[in-house]
């Protein structure tokens, strides 16, 4: 038996969303082709304490820029980690936009993670104070800064965020595990149908 999660990846294109999960699940980074993935999600299955727990990473393939597809993405996850670049004042003022979406579609029955991405620059703009205490300010569960690029917290980033999936209002009923893999890939055949037609433009 095994409990399954829905982790949504959000915030402004370029951030690094699709890097953090590629480095999380391959522990590998790659500048060119991570922008033109175009999977749903990705599980790995977590061994926690006595618990085993499968986290399914959802990832969009620049569906991010169309505001009527977010909702649908957000939909029954239960975790939603906002990814914002600290080299980008942009990225970190959106976040407060990427948060009305996720309230909007999931009320408090979410847990909601701020990341702070490319930790490794050099210029970054957003001080660590400051998103600690927008952090605080919009209600997040955990603030925390990364680098996919040299792995910097991304370990610990998904280690913490499955420490806190019991905090969960609704957790999500068990489901049968089909093997014991440690880390499996699904490939979602039942894509939403606005999705189907995004483009990649
Ligand atoms: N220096 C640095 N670059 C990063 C980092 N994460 C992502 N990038 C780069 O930022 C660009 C956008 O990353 P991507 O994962 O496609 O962002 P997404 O649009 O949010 O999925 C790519 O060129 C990545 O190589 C990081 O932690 N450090
Ligand atoms: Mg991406």
């Amino acid at each position: 038996m095994l409990t399954k999660y829905k982790i949504v990846f959000l915030g402004d294109q370029g951030v690094g969303k699709t890097s953090l999960i590629t480095r999380f699940m391959y522990d590998t980074f790659d500048s060119h082709y991570a922008a033109t993935i175009g999977i749903d999600f990705l599980s790995k299955t977590m061994y926690l304490d006595d618990k085993t727990i499968r986290l399914q990473l959802w990832d969009t393939a620049g569906q991010e820029r169309f505001r009527s597809l977010i909702p649908s993405y957000i939909r029954d996850s239960n975790v939603a980690i906002v990814v914002y670049d600290i080299t980008n004042r942009d990225s970190f003022n959106d976040v407060q936009k990427w948060l009305d979406y996720i309230r909007e579609e999931r009320g408090k029955d979410v847990l909601i993670i701020l990341v702070g991405n490319k930790s490794d620059l050099k210029d970054k703009v957003v001080t660590s104070d400051e998103a600690e205490e927008l952090s605080k300010k919009l209600g997040c569960n955990l603030f925390i800064e990364t680098s996919s690029k040299n792995g910097y917290n991304v370990k610990k980033l998904f280690k913490k965020v499955a420490k806190m999936l019991p905090e969960l209002k609704n957790e999500p009923t068990e489901q049968e595990t089909n093997g014991n893999n440690v880390q499996t890939i699904d490939i979602s055949t039942d894509k939403p149908e606005e999705n189907a037609s995004s483009c990649q433009c």
